[in-house]
């Protein structure tokens, strides 16, 4: 149970609707410098805090579980990936967790389908061209890229992303494979015309087109790892807008380089913001800086989330959005 103005603390400047809805709710206070928090700072925040409402930029290890203080009951995450957070550590000793699932699937889903669009029709390539006054004119051989319609497209984690992923990519006439821990409902399957690979490595040696859609969970860790990363056709594209962590970075600028995987485009990495030189000289990876869900809208949705688990456990009552244990594809 949380008491009635509980002490919360937010990690980094949030859109300014929900700062003030805060305020008034809450006693609250705020990173005003949106610099990213290293480990003492965390520290002392978990220690005084009754509430904790960090982002993906806080990594809530053991230590700054061990750290907090008898009041702190709830870390609500700002975000739906809860990768960064020892949800383990933080439910024995008694804090729950919450996080804001569904209100960034659609934004997230749009850039997916973004990179499953420009990465094999180079639009990158074209726009770099204009900018560099490099373009010389038409020739037919020009820019070829390759034809989105009728290619296989193979969904990593069919969850309310992976879902509005493979919406968005069914109307452009792709043909819709996934991989998820269950098989999603019959009806699911027949609406996306649908096909399941119980088989991760079978979906991925036969796809043109793979999207990576599924939590960073230890289950998830590398779930691409060297010697499935080598199963992918030549002449096919991977996008991933989950987690960095969910495939091996090292094995797959190697195979970018060495033209064994087509193209990639990537919103995350391994270690973010840190990004691997070798990828910058790539000329067929489209990189975004970690923009998936970075609408004003979702960002707003998302900071009511928060409220609404904060304010539920001040009323007494379990947060809607808890999160047990990180979950499995
Ligand atoms: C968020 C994300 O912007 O919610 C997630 O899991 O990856 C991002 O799109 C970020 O987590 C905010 O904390």
């Amino acid at each position: 149970m949380l008491k009635k103005n509980p002490h919360v603390y937010v990690t980094r400047l949030l859109p300014e609707i929900i700062l003030n809805r805060m305020s008034e709710l809450f006693n609250l206070e705020v990173n005003n410098s949106d610099k990213q928090l290293n480990g003492d700072d965390l520290k002392k925040v978990f220690n005084e805090f009754d509430v904790v409402v960090p982002t993906v930029t806080d990594k809530i290890n053991t230590e700054i579980i061990k750290s907090s203080g008898q009041n702190l009951k709830l870390i609500a995450n700002f975000g739906n990936g809860v990768d960064h957070i020892d949800i383990d550590s933080a439910n024995k000793k008694g804090i729950f967790v919450t996080n804001t699932p569904g209100v960034l699937s659609e934004d997230t889903a749009d850039i997916a389908m973004a990179l499953i669009l420009a990465v094999p029709r180079r639009l990158f390539e074209g726009e770099k061209k204009i900018r560099e006054k490099n373009w010389s004119g038409w020739s037919p051989n020009f820019m070829l890229g390759r034809r989105i319609y009728g290619k296989k497209l193979g969904i990593v984690g069919m969850g309310r992303i992976g879902s509005a992923v493979a919406r968005r990519a069914k109307s452009f006439g792709l043909n819709i494979n996934y991989h998820n821990r269950n098989r999603v409902a019959e009806s699911i399957e027949k609406e996306l015309n649908a096909t399941y690979w119980a088989s991760l490595d079978q979906m991925l040696s036969s796809m043109d087109i793979i999207s990576l859609n599924c939590p960073h969970t230890p289950a998830t860790y590398h779930l691409l790892s060297p010697r499935r990363l080598k199963l992918i056709k030549r002449d096919a594209y991977i996008v991933n807008t989950s987690r960095g962590e969910v495939l091996h970075q090292d094995t797959l600028i190697e195979l970018l380089q060495e033209k064994k995987i087509m193209g990639a485009g990537l919103d995350v990495f391994e270690k973010e913001p840190l990004i691997d030189e070798r990828l910058l000289n790539l000329k067929n990876v489209f990189l975004l800086p970690h923009m998936s869900s970075a609408t004003l809208e979702g960002r707003v949705e998302m900071g009511e989330r928060v409220i609404i688990n904060i304010r539920t456990m001040v009323d007494g009552h379990r947060p809607p959005d808890r999160v047990i244990s990180g979950t499995t594809i």
